[in-house]
């Protein structure tokens, strides 16, 4: 079977022919029908010797959707050729946060990377910018019906990891108090998960959403998806999103980008007692100091990925219409430069590789 392979810490991912795997025990083959490419595969493809706790070569690909190809002796969950999106988080299967579905948080984590057992698909484990995957059991197979698997692979990850940061601030987007403007969230950087964060929050809450972003055309897309309002990133932009808001400022920030910028956007934009989820992986820093210049009551969190639960409710909301993923399609045997338009900035929405 033909695999997108990093075979050594900073070679270039390359396409290669793998034996294909045959599931034992409660594993699970999945015949790939579409794979996202995420801004961590590029983290991952760039990492030096000792960065991360894989051990190469292994194949890339953390954002699944297929079909059930083969089951284990033991395999629980789908059936032979049901459709699925794979749970991307793969934990130790049993702690406090595994037994809850919430494999994202697994706290044996530590142990796993020490282990070099992986983490996930494309994660220390072969992933699936394949034709196959071994996926190690049933429960990290969720059944998708008849959605589109180009739609259905995103939802694993892009989609999963902007559900689960609004899920965390949800409670601060109820009406305000004393009537006027209701609650106000804006988004920073409308990508891959931005554009999906828009229509989860058109779809599940009330409030009203402001996107932000460094390209016109982000911003299109954002209001085109269900943004009340969006603006290209200015030296006035806090002041413009806080009039928007009703003076007060803004409940809460999904910042998508994680630069020292959008961190600084974010808090001087939001109101006491607000929100800032931070999301992407910009690197960016922001100092927390008491006495300081950051808002009274600000809670800050740093969402990683999602729950299984969380999985659930996103595919129930694109299987209803109300969530549509903007994707590029690439054929599997042009990985490497579907790879290249990404970290050129060169993708619209999500880039997603199918078996071609
Ligand atoms: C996955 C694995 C490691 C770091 C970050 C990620 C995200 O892409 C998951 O959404
Ligand atoms: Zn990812
Ligand atoms: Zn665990």
């Amino acid at each position: 079977m033909r695999a997108v392979r990093l075979t050594h810490w900073g070679g270039p991912p390359v396409v290669a022919e793998v034996e294909r795997p045959t599931p034992r025990g409660e594993e699970v083959l999945v015949r790939v029908e579409a794979a996202g490419l995420c801004g961590s595969d590029l983290h991952v493809i760039s990492a030096g010797p000792g960065a991360l706790p894989y051990l190469t070569p292994f194949t890339l690909g953390h954002e699944v959707a297929g079909r059930v190809a083969e089951l284990g002796p033991d395999a629980t969950g789908p059936r032979t050729g049901e459709r699925v999106v794979v749970y991307g988080p793969w934990g130790c299967g049993w702690c406090g946060h595994c037994s809850a579905g919430a494999e994202n948080y697994c706290d044996r984590r530590s142990a796993l990377d020490a282990a070099h057992t992986g983490t996930g698909a494309g994660l220390g484990r072969d992933g699936g910018l394949a034709d196959f995957l071994l996926v190690p059991s049933g429960r990290l197979l969720l059944p998708v019906g008849d959605l589109d698997p180009t739609q259905a692979a995103p939802l694993s990850d892009a989609g999963l990891t902007s559900y689960h940061a609004i899920a965390g601030i949800r409670h601060a987007l109820g009406e305000t108090e004393g009537g006027g403007v209701g609650a106000s969230v804006v988004v920073v950087g409308i990508g891959g998960l931005g554009h999906l964060a828009v229509q989860i929050l058109r779809a599940t809450t009330s409030a009203q959403v402001l996107a932000v972003d460094v390209r016109e055309e982000a911003i299109a897309l954002a209001t085109d998806r269900g943004a009340h309002f969006g603006t290209v990133a200015r030296t006035d932009t806090a002041d413009v999103l806080r009039k928007r808001a009703g003076g007060a400022g803004v409940d809460a920030v999904l910042d998508f980008v994680g630069t020292s910028a959008t961190l600084r956007l974010a808090v001087d934009t939001l109101r006491a007692d607000g929100e800032l989820a931070l999301v992407g992986s910009g690197g960016g820093e922001l100092t927390v100091r008491k006495p300081g210049a950051l808002p009274p009551g600000l809670r800050i969190s740093l969402p990683f990925w999602g729950t299984r639960p969380d999985l659930e409710q996103v595919v129930a909301l694109a299987r209803s219409g109300t969530v549509r993923v903007e994707t590029e399609r690439f054929p599997l045997s042009r990985a490497p430069e579907a790879i290249e338009t990404l970290r050129s900035g060169g993708v619209r929405g999500r880039a997603v590789l199918v078996p071609e």
